[in-house]
């Protein structure tokens, strides 16, 4: 493996909320962060009520919690609305019977109504089950019987995707927008609502109680669903806090779906614990409109992903330069790794840094970031969180020293982790086998600074003559060439060197497929990071197969080259 860092990039000095990482990773202590809550003094409490009643009671009752738009709608909603709001939709359930730990789902785009409806089913303490709008009938059907759902909130136009014949546990579909035919069991969202009274007596749980269950796929098999407790508020509250660095006076906007767990952890959970106005655009991804929107409104938080630093990388910096951005204060991203060279732009372009944040849905909250106050080594998703001890660990549990490429692993017992793989009790348990571990599946190391460097899905590292090749570095040093939009790598069986590294590419516009280009794309590669990592083939994609929350799918490059089954290809994005 190679070390090659070094390069930094210094905090601009400021006042961040957390100024001194290394003091706060030493003196730390759960339970101090932990008095911020109602459980403190009554043993009880509720997400909904800290994220919006409380705020709603007190002196932000006016203030904006939600600013929505897309391209018809535009509205926006005080933490007081919020509240009656979601009161109504919680007695709505209960009009229909639903109570305690039943699993309510949302299949639907992303308007207020999500919002408020999570809120609401938070607020009686049943369980919510986030879906992406884009799943096929087999991916919901899945899911569904796996959680045995009561309800679904949909649309008319979604819901033929929903089999009730096959869903015996299915009693309501919540129908948010009109239609002219109703069938039995279909129950009018406005209507509903407005009959119901915004008024309601919060049901108080223990921390223990289960807030929200997100499916991930795995790469093989059914899709797991990963069940997350109301007591993760701390851990949601103290990343806002420290992570996203949200003050008072933040436009925050992540850009993430509520289908996957950014999209609820840092698209609801940790923005209203903290108190700030969260900003939520429907529609698809444009340089354009996303430009217009941090514009228009102002935006100085900003938590996006890879993917889409990249598509807007490739749409030129022109773009950058006909709106003002100057609002924004602080950027980050999460999902997969952050290429150095996209880093590198976002300071010529944005002026500013992109603070890289490594979690799983499995892990609830942030585990290893770039804090602001702290130097970034593009590259690096940075250092553990307070209160979190990460390792990198070898097949048997012991611990590497750095710079040894191995298991990324977590201490167990932090507040935001899962308790549970929704009726598969195994399959949870595979994540412990090491005993005081929890094994993430990625493959990393550590530098003797302490800096993370994730190298890729432990299933994705390439053993080419016997090296270890993570795909990210490879995959990262061909976007650094100016023909090259994405890029996704794979270990090629082969008969000699045990594995060759394929690449798969998308070019950037402007660019032809020729074998001088590609030639010098893989000399460029071989320049810059070494020989044996050099990409022996190098194949141009119109475009790379991608997750819904915009992972590139290597198993999927891997499986459609050597021609096997490609999994389970729920999450894909079309
Ligand atoms: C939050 C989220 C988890 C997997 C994770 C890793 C990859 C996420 C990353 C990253 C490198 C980062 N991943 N963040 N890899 N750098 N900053 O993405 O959850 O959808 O469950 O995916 O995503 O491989 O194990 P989830």
């Amino acid at each position: 493996m190679t070390v090659q860092h070094i390069e930094t990039i210094p905090s601009v000095p400021g006042n961040h909320n957390l100024q001194s990482y290394e003091s706060a990773y030493r003196s730390f202590r759960w339970e101090e962060a932990e008095k911020h809550f109602t459980w403190h003094r009554t043993g009880k409490c509720n997400m909904a009520y800290e994220a919006i009643d409380r705020h709603a009671e007190g002196a932000l009752a006016n203030k904006v919690a939600l600013i929505y738009e897309d391209d018809d709608r535009k509205e926006s909603y005080t933490f007081e609305q919020l509240s009656k709001l979601s009161n109504r939709f919680g007695n709505m359930l209960k009009g229909l019977g639903i109570g305690q730990g039943e699993r309510i789902f949302f299949f639907m785009p992303r308007t207020p109504e999500v919002y408020v409806g999570i809120m609401g089913t938070l607020k009686i303490g049943a369980i919510v089950g986030p879906l992406f709008e884009a799943f096929m009938e087999s991916a919901v059907t899945d899911r569904l019987s796996d959680a045995e759902a009561v309800a679904i909130v949909t649309t008319s136009k979604l819901k033929h995707r929903i089999p009730r014949d096959r869903l015996p546990h299915l009693k309501h579909v919540i129908i948010v927008d009109e239609q002219t035919e109703w069938q039995p069991g279909e129950v009018d969202f406005h209507v509903a609502m407005a009959q119901s009274s915004e008024e309601l007596d919060i049901t108080w749980v223990d921390r223990e109680h289960p807030l929200i269950l997100h499916y991930t796929s795995g790469s093989t098999g059914k899709p797991k669903g990963v069940l997350h407790v109301h007591g993760a508020m701390v851990q949601h509250y103290l990343t806002g806090k420290w992570v996203l660095d949200l003050r008072d006076d933040d436009i925050y906007w992540c850009t993430a779906d509520p289908g996957w767990v950014t999209g609820t952890s840092y698209g609801i959970f940790a923005p209203w614990l903290n108190g700030a106005t969260n900003l939520v655009r429907g529609g698809r991804f444009s340089p354009e409109r996303w430009y217009r929107t941090i514009q228009d409104h102002k935006v100085t938080v900003w938590y996006s992903a890879p993917t889409a630093f990249r598509m807007l990388m490739a749409a030129g910096d022109e773009t950058v330069d006909a709106y003002d951005l100057s609002s924004l204060r602080h950027i980050l991203s999460v999902g997969e790794p952050l290429n150095p060279e996209v880093i590198r732009w976002g300071m010529k372009v944005y002026g500013r840094r992109i603070h890289d944040t490594w979690w799983m849905t499995e892990t609830g909250a942030h585990m290893i970031v770039n804090f602001p106050a702290m130097d970034i080594r593009p590259g690096s998703m940075g250092k553990p969180l307070p209160g979190i001890e990460a390792a990198i660990i070898d097949d048997r549990g012991n611990l590497l020293p750095p710079n040894r490429l191995g298991n990324l692993a977590i201490r167990t017992g932090w507040p935001s982790m899962m308790r549970a793989i929704w009726n598969n009790p195994s399959k949870y348990e595979e994540y412990f086998r090491l005993s005081g571990w929890y094994v993430s599946g990625d493959s990393a190391y550590m530098d003797e600074d302490g800096y993370f460097w994730f190298q890729g899905r432990v299933d994705d590292v390439i053993n080419t003559s016997g090296e270890r090749v993570g795909p990210f570095e490879v995959e990262s040093k061909l976007v650094e060439h100016p023909a090259v939009a994405e890029a996704g790598v794979i270990g090629k069986p082969d008969p000699i060197r045990g594995e060759i590294i394929k690449a798969f590419i998308a070019l950037r516009e402007g660019y032809a497929e020729t074998s001088e280009l590609l030639e010098e794309i893989r000399v460029f590669v071989r320049n810059g990071l070494s020989a044996h990592a050099a990409p022996r083939e190098i194949e141009v994609l119109g475009k790379l197969p991608k997750t819904r929350s915009g992972k590139i799918m290597r198993r999927v490059l891997k499986a459609q080259e050597l021609g096997l089954p490609t999994g389970d290809l729920s999450t894909i994005d079309d």
